[in-house]
Protein backbone atom coordinates (compact mmCIF):
# COMPACT_ATOMS: atom_id res chain seq x y z
CA UNK A 1 0.00 0.00 0.00
CA UNK A 2 2.82 2.58 0.57
CA UNK A 3 4.97 1.51 -2.61
CA UNK A 4 1.01 2.39 -4.36
CA UNK A 5 0.36 6.00 -2.48
CA UNK A 6 4.89 6.71 -3.33
CA UNK A 7 3.85 6.29 -7.01
CA UNK A 8 0.88 7.78 -7.14
CA UNK A 9 2.58 10.37 -5.50
CA UNK A 10 5.42 10.28 -8.05
CA UNK A 11 2.85 9.93 -11.09
CA UNK A 12 1.53 13.07 -9.58
CA UNK A 13 4.44 15.18 -9.31
CA UNK A 14 5.55 14.16 -12.76
CA UNK A 15 2.10 15.78 -14.27
CA UNK A 16 2.30 18.66 -12.30
CA UNK A 17 5.93 19.05 -13.83
CA UNK A 18 4.41 18.39 -17.07
CA UNK A 19 2.02 20.89 -17.26
CA UNK A 20 2.07 24.47 -18.90
CA UNK A 21 -0.89 25.80 -18.01
CA UNK A 22 -2.86 26.20 -15.17
CA UNK A 23 -5.70 24.50 -16.85
CA UNK A 24 -3.53 21.15 -17.04
CA UNK A 25 -2.78 21.53 -12.94
CA UNK A 26 -6.34 21.70 -12.47
CA UNK A 27 -6.53 18.58 -14.32
CA UNK A 28 -4.03 16.44 -12.30
CA UNK A 29 -5.78 18.02 -9.60
CA UNK A 30 -9.35 16.28 -10.35
CA UNK A 31 -7.53 13.16 -11.62
CA UNK A 32 -5.18 12.55 -8.28
CA UNK A 33 -7.35 14.36 -6.12
CA UNK A 34 -10.72 14.85 -7.32
CA UNK A 35 -13.85 12.59 -6.13
CA UNK A 36 -12.94 9.93 -8.81
CA UNK A 37 -9.27 10.18 -8.89
CA UNK A 38 -6.44 7.69 -7.73
CA UNK A 39 -6.35 8.91 -4.02
CA UNK A 40 -10.08 8.49 -3.41
CA UNK A 41 -9.83 5.31 -4.74
CA UNK A 42 -7.51 3.83 -2.62
CA UNK A 43 -9.40 4.88 0.28
CA UNK A 44 -12.79 2.99 -1.44
CA UNK A 45 -9.71 0.25 -1.05
CA UNK A 46 -9.78 0.04 2.51
CA UNK A 47 -12.09 -3.18 2.99
CA UNK A 48 -9.19 -4.98 2.03
CA UNK A 49 -6.83 -3.37 4.86
CA UNK A 50 -6.42 -5.26 7.83
CA UNK A 51 -8.07 -3.46 10.44
CA UNK A 52 -5.60 -2.40 12.90
CA UNK A 53 -3.80 -1.30 9.88
CA UNK A 54 -6.52 1.14 8.50
CA UNK A 55 -6.00 4.00 10.78
CA UNK A 56 -2.00 4.18 9.70
CA UNK A 57 -3.35 4.14 5.69
CA UNK A 58 -5.72 6.61 6.66
CA UNK A 59 -3.00 9.10 7.29
CA UNK A 60 -0.84 8.01 5.01
CA UNK A 61 -3.43 8.50 2.53
CA UNK A 62 -4.10 12.47 4.11
CA UNK A 63 -0.07 12.47 4.27
CA UNK A 64 0.08 12.22 0.11
CA UNK A 65 -3.14 14.20 -0.26
CA UNK A 66 -1.82 17.11 1.92
CA UNK A 67 1.75 16.83 0.27
CA UNK A 68 0.14 16.84 -3.39
CA UNK A 69 -1.89 19.47 -2.45
CA UNK A 70 0.74 21.74 -1.49
CA UNK A 71 2.82 21.81 -4.70
CA UNK A 72 -0.08 22.18 -6.57
CA UNK A 73 -0.61 25.41 -5.09
CA UNK A 74 3.01 25.98 -5.21
CA UNK A 75 3.13 25.42 -8.89
CA UNK A 76 -0.10 27.37 -9.62
CA UNK A 77 1.40 30.79 -7.66
CA UNK A 78 4.74 29.82 -9.73
CA UNK A 79 2.83 29.64 -12.70
CA UNK A 80 0.43 32.76 -12.60
CA UNK A 81 3.42 34.74 -11.52
CA UNK A 82 5.10 34.02 -14.26
CA UNK A 83 1.96 34.68 -16.45
CA UNK A 84 1.70 38.51 -14.87
CA UNK A 85 5.48 39.42 -15.13
CA UNK A 86 4.84 37.93 -19.08
CA UNK A 87 1.69 40.45 -19.44
CA UNK A 88 3.49 43.15 -17.40
CA UNK A 89 7.09 43.28 -19.75
CA UNK A 90 4.71 43.30 -22.80
CA UNK A 91 2.26 45.92 -21.43
CA UNK A 92 4.96 48.13 -20.89
CA UNK A 93 4.78 51.39 -22.04
CA UNK A 94 7.35 53.60 -24.14
CA UNK A 95 6.59 56.93 -23.28
CA UNK A 96 9.57 57.76 -26.21
CA UNK A 97 7.55 56.65 -29.04
CA UNK A 98 6.42 59.40 -31.53
CA UNK A 99 2.86 59.56 -31.29
CA UNK A 100 0.33 58.42 -34.16
CA UNK A 101 -0.99 61.25 -36.05
CA UNK A 102 -4.64 62.36 -35.82
CA UNK A 103 -5.93 63.19 -39.22
CA UNK A 104 -8.00 66.41 -37.82
CA UNK A 105 -10.75 67.38 -40.32
CA UNK A 106 -11.45 71.61 -41.14
CA UNK A 107 -14.17 73.72 -41.97
CA UNK A 108 -15.58 73.87 -45.33
CA UNK A 109 -14.86 77.48 -47.35
CA UNK A 110 -18.21 77.67 -47.30
CA UNK A 111 -18.50 77.01 -43.59
CA UNK A 112 -16.04 79.68 -42.48
CA UNK A 113 -17.54 82.13 -44.90
CA UNK A 114 -20.99 81.51 -43.53
CA UNK A 115 -19.38 82.14 -39.86
CA UNK A 116 -17.40 84.80 -40.81
CA UNK A 117 -21.14 86.58 -41.98
CA UNK A 118 -22.59 85.61 -38.87
CA UNK A 119 -19.95 86.65 -36.64
CA UNK A 120 -20.08 90.18 -38.42
CA UNK A 121 -24.06 90.58 -37.98
CA UNK A 122 -24.40 88.94 -34.61
CA UNK A 123 -21.99 91.33 -33.51
CA UNK A 124 -24.51 94.12 -34.64
CA UNK A 125 -27.09 92.70 -32.62
CA UNK A 126 -28.72 90.37 -35.14
CA UNK A 127 -30.33 86.87 -34.91
CA UNK A 128 -29.75 83.81 -36.85
CA UNK A 129 -32.93 82.34 -38.08
CA UNK A 130 -33.47 79.16 -40.10
CA UNK A 131 -36.28 77.61 -41.97
CA UNK A 132 -37.28 75.30 -44.25
CA UNK A 133 -35.99 74.39 -47.36
CA UNK A 134 -39.14 72.84 -48.93
CA UNK A 135 -41.53 75.94 -48.79
CA UNK A 136 -45.04 77.34 -49.95
CA UNK A 137 -45.20 79.22 -53.28
CA UNK A 138 -46.66 81.45 -50.92
CA UNK A 139 -43.66 82.43 -49.01
CA UNK A 140 -41.53 82.28 -51.18
CA UNK A 141 -43.10 84.39 -53.79
CA UNK A 142 -46.79 85.34 -53.41
CA UNK A 143 -46.14 87.49 -50.09
CA UNK A 144 -42.87 88.70 -51.45
CA UNK A 145 -44.90 90.60 -54.27
CA UNK A 146 -43.63 88.36 -56.98
CA UNK A 147 -47.43 87.16 -58.33
CA UNK A 148 -48.62 84.59 -60.82
CA UNK A 149 -47.17 85.41 -64.24
CA UNK A 150 -43.71 87.17 -63.21
CA UNK A 151 -40.86 85.87 -64.81
CA UNK A 152 -38.81 85.18 -61.29
CA UNK A 153 -41.50 82.59 -60.81
CA UNK A 154 -41.12 81.10 -64.30
CA UNK A 155 -41.13 76.74 -63.95
CA UNK A 156 -37.41 76.85 -65.90
CA UNK A 157 -35.93 78.48 -63.03
CA UNK A 158 -37.83 77.06 -59.78
CA UNK A 159 -38.43 73.35 -58.59
CA UNK A 160 -41.70 72.49 -58.20
CA UNK A 161 -43.01 69.79 -55.73
CA UNK A 162 -46.67 70.93 -56.95
CA UNK A 163 -48.46 73.93 -57.55
CA UNK A 164 -48.30 75.05 -54.02
CA UNK A 165 -45.10 73.56 -53.17
CA UNK A 166 -41.46 74.12 -54.10
CA UNK A 167 -37.85 73.96 -53.34
CA UNK A 168 -36.69 77.71 -52.01
CA UNK A 169 -35.20 79.83 -54.46
CA UNK A 170 -34.25 82.11 -51.93
CA UNK A 171 -34.43 82.57 -48.24
CA UNK A 172 -36.54 85.25 -47.97
CA UNK A 173 -39.52 83.04 -46.85
CA UNK A 174 -37.87 82.62 -43.48
CA UNK A 175 -38.20 85.97 -43.29
CA UNK A 176 -41.33 86.36 -44.53
CA UNK A 177 -42.38 83.47 -41.99
CA UNK A 178 -40.80 86.10 -39.24
CA UNK A 179 -42.33 89.02 -39.91
CA UNK A 180 -45.35 87.66 -40.34
CA UNK A 181 -45.15 86.03 -36.18
CA UNK A 182 -45.57 90.23 -35.53
CA UNK A 183 -42.81 90.51 -32.82
CA UNK A 184 -41.39 93.86 -33.71
CA UNK A 185 -38.63 95.20 -33.98
CA UNK A 186 -36.85 92.86 -35.89
CA UNK A 187 -33.23 92.55 -37.09
CA UNK A 188 -32.21 88.99 -38.14
CA UNK A 189 -30.00 86.92 -40.81
CA UNK A 190 -31.53 84.17 -42.60
CA UNK A 191 -28.93 81.49 -44.09
CA UNK A 192 -29.44 78.66 -46.29
CA UNK A 193 -29.45 76.27 -48.67
CA UNK A 194 -31.58 77.47 -51.95
CA UNK A 195 -32.79 76.13 -55.11
CA UNK A 196 -32.76 76.71 -58.66
CA UNK A 197 -33.01 74.90 -61.67
CA UNK A 198 -29.89 76.36 -63.37
CA UNK A 199 -27.18 74.39 -65.53
CA UNK A 200 -23.83 73.37 -63.12
CA UNK A 201 -20.93 76.09 -64.33
CA UNK A 202 -17.94 78.17 -62.87
CA UNK A 203 -20.74 80.31 -61.45
CA UNK A 204 -23.96 78.58 -60.91
CA UNK A 205 -25.09 75.44 -59.41
CA UNK A 206 -28.97 74.15 -58.69
CA UNK A 207 -28.41 74.17 -55.19
CA UNK A 208 -26.66 77.06 -53.40
CA UNK A 209 -26.41 79.03 -50.37
CA UNK A 210 -27.64 82.57 -49.31
CA UNK A 211 -27.54 84.81 -46.55
CA UNK A 212 -30.32 87.44 -46.20
CA UNK A 213 -30.48 90.35 -44.02
CA UNK A 214 -33.88 91.79 -42.71
CA UNK A 215 -34.17 94.98 -40.02
CA UNK A 216 -38.25 96.21 -39.10
CA UNK A 217 -38.13 99.29 -36.88
CA UNK A 218 -40.11 102.46 -37.07
CA UNK A 219 -37.87 105.49 -38.67
CA UNK A 220 -35.49 103.06 -40.49
CA UNK A 221 -33.66 104.51 -43.71
CA UNK A 222 -31.96 104.08 -46.92
CA UNK A 223 -29.32 105.56 -44.71
CA UNK A 224 -29.35 102.67 -41.99
CA UNK A 225 -28.90 100.51 -44.95
CA UNK A 226 -25.91 101.93 -46.38
CA UNK A 227 -24.01 102.25 -42.78
CA UNK A 228 -24.95 98.65 -42.42
CA UNK A 229 -22.97 97.15 -45.80
CA UNK A 230 -20.35 99.23 -45.38
CA UNK A 231 -19.61 97.96 -42.15
CA UNK A 232 -20.33 94.84 -43.52
CA UNK A 233 -17.99 95.41 -46.26
CA UNK A 234 -14.99 96.53 -44.00
CA UNK A 235 -15.43 93.85 -41.99
CA UNK A 236 -15.58 91.38 -44.49
CA UNK A 237 -12.68 92.38 -46.92
CA UNK A 238 -10.31 94.80 -44.99
CA UNK A 239 -11.10 98.37 -43.32
CA UNK A 240 -9.81 99.95 -46.35
CA UNK A 241 -13.03 98.89 -48.64
CA UNK A 242 -15.84 101.50 -49.83
CA UNK A 243 -18.75 100.33 -51.16
CA UNK A 244 -20.60 101.70 -54.27
CA UNK A 245 -24.52 101.64 -54.50
CA UNK A 246 -25.79 101.06 -57.75
CA UNK A 247 -29.75 101.85 -58.55
CA UNK A 248 -31.45 98.09 -59.45
CA UNK A 249 -34.05 96.16 -59.41
CA UNK A 250 -36.26 94.02 -57.14
CA UNK A 251 -40.00 93.05 -56.88
CA UNK A 252 -39.56 92.74 -52.74
CA UNK A 253 -38.06 95.96 -52.59
CA UNK A 254 -38.05 99.68 -53.69
CA UNK A 255 -35.86 101.42 -54.10
CA UNK A 256 -33.65 98.72 -54.50
CA UNK A 257 -30.21 98.65 -55.06
CA UNK A 258 -26.67 96.32 -55.99
CA UNK A 259 -23.91 96.64 -53.56
CA UNK A 260 -20.01 96.68 -55.51
CA UNK A 261 -17.08 96.79 -53.09
CA UNK A 262 -13.57 98.25 -54.13
CA UNK A 263 -11.81 95.41 -55.60
CA UNK A 264 -9.23 93.91 -52.28
CA UNK A 265 -6.59 92.75 -55.04
CA UNK A 266 -5.97 96.27 -56.27
CA UNK A 267 -7.56 98.67 -54.29
CA UNK A 268 -9.95 99.71 -56.88
CA UNK A 269 -6.90 100.74 -59.45
CA UNK A 270 -8.38 97.79 -61.91
CA UNK A 271 -6.44 94.67 -62.32
CA UNK A 272 -7.28 90.87 -63.61
CA UNK A 273 -9.38 90.05 -60.90
CA UNK A 274 -12.08 92.82 -60.80
CA UNK A 275 -11.99 92.76 -65.04
CA UNK A 276 -10.13 95.91 -64.78
CA UNK A 277 -13.30 98.09 -63.26
CA UNK A 278 -11.83 98.51 -59.82
CA UNK A 279 -15.11 97.12 -58.17
CA UNK A 280 -16.43 93.72 -57.40
CA UNK A 281 -20.33 93.14 -56.84
CA UNK A 282 -21.13 91.40 -53.94
CA UNK A 283 -25.05 91.78 -53.03
CA UNK A 284 -28.75 93.06 -53.81
CA UNK A 285 -30.28 94.98 -51.15
CA UNK A 286 -33.12 97.86 -50.88
CA UNK A 287 -35.62 98.89 -48.86
CA UNK A 288 -38.62 96.86 -48.04
CA UNK A 289 -41.62 97.14 -50.52
CA UNK A 290 -44.62 98.46 -48.40
CA UNK A 291 -46.90 95.80 -50.06
CA UNK A 292 -44.29 93.17 -48.73
CA UNK A 293 -44.86 94.52 -45.58
CA UNK A 294 -48.48 94.45 -45.92
CA UNK A 295 -48.84 91.49 -46.88
CA UNK A 296 -46.97 89.52 -43.79
CA UNK A 297 -48.91 91.37 -41.24
CA UNK A 298 -47.06 95.26 -40.53
CA UNK A 299 -48.07 98.85 -41.15
CA UNK A 300 -46.18 100.29 -43.45
CA UNK A 301 -47.16 103.57 -42.14
CA UNK A 302 -45.76 102.98 -38.97
CA UNK A 303 -42.68 100.56 -39.73
CA UNK A 304 -40.18 100.58 -42.85
CA UNK A 305 -36.99 98.45 -43.07
CA UNK A 306 -34.47 96.87 -45.47
CA UNK A 307 -33.26 94.05 -46.94
CA UNK A 308 -30.49 92.60 -48.24
CA UNK A 309 -29.11 89.09 -49.76
CA UNK A 310 -25.45 87.92 -50.34
CA UNK A 311 -24.41 84.42 -52.38
CA UNK A 312 -22.76 82.54 -49.81
CA UNK A 313 -20.50 80.69 -52.68
CA UNK A 314 -19.53 84.32 -54.03
CA UNK A 315 -18.36 85.47 -50.97
CA UNK A 316 -16.42 82.21 -50.39
CA UNK A 317 -14.76 82.64 -54.11
CA UNK A 318 -13.93 85.90 -53.91
CA UNK A 319 -12.29 85.44 -50.39
CA UNK A 320 -10.32 82.64 -51.30
CA UNK A 321 -9.72 83.53 -55.14
CA UNK A 322 -11.26 80.39 -55.84
CA UNK A 323 -12.21 80.49 -60.02
CA UNK A 324 -14.81 77.42 -60.22
CA UNK A 325 -17.43 77.36 -58.07
CA UNK A 326 -17.82 73.54 -58.59
CA UNK A 327 -14.66 72.93 -56.50
CA UNK A 328 -16.44 73.96 -53.49
CA UNK A 329 -18.72 70.80 -54.49
CA UNK A 330 -16.36 68.23 -55.00
CA UNK A 331 -15.34 67.30 -52.04
CA UNK A 332 -11.60 67.24 -53.20
CA UNK A 333 -9.68 66.95 -50.19
CA UNK A 334 -6.57 68.26 -51.86
CA UNK A 335 -8.65 71.03 -52.48
CA UNK A 336 -10.28 71.50 -49.46
CA UNK A 337 -7.02 71.72 -47.31
CA UNK A 338 -6.13 74.91 -48.47
CA UNK A 339 -8.15 77.05 -46.41
C1 LIG B 1 -29.56 89.13 -54.33
C2 LIG B 1 -30.68 89.98 -53.87
C3 LIG B 1 -32.10 90.44 -52.07
C4 LIG B 1 -33.84 90.72 -50.46
C5 LIG B 1 -32.91 89.93 -51.11
C6 LIG B 1 -35.82 90.57 -49.04
C7 LIG B 1 -36.47 89.76 -48.15
C8 LIG B 1 -37.69 90.18 -47.65
C9 LIG B 1 -38.23 91.36 -48.03
C10 LIG B 1 -37.52 92.11 -48.92
CL1 LIG B 1 -38.53 89.20 -46.58
N1 LIG B 1 -36.35 91.71 -49.41
N2 LIG B 1 -34.64 90.13 -49.52
C11 LIG B 1 -33.92 92.06 -50.80
C12 LIG B 1 -33.10 92.56 -51.78
C13 LIG B 1 -32.18 91.76 -52.42
O1 LIG B 1 -31.21 89.58 -52.67
O2 LIG B 1 -28.99 89.39 -55.36
N3 LIG B 1 -29.22 88.11 -53.60
C14 LIG B 1 -28.16 87.24 -53.92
Amino acid sequence: MKEKLQSIKEEALKAIEAADVPEKLNDVRVKFLGKKGELTAVLKGMKEVAPEERPKVGQLVNETRASIEKILEESKAKMERVIREEKMKQEVIDVTLPSKKNMVGHRHPNTIALEEVERIFIGMGYEVVEGPEVEYDLYNFEKLNIPDGHPAKDEQDTFYINKEILLRTQTSPVQARVMEQGKLPIRMIAPGRVFRSDEVDATHSPSFHQIEGLVIDKNISFADLKGTLEVFAKELFGPETKTKFRPHHFPFTEPSAEVDVTCFKCGGKGCRFCKGSGWIEILGCGMVHPHVLEMCGIDPNEYTGFAFGVGLERIALLKYEIDDMRLLYENDIRFLKQF
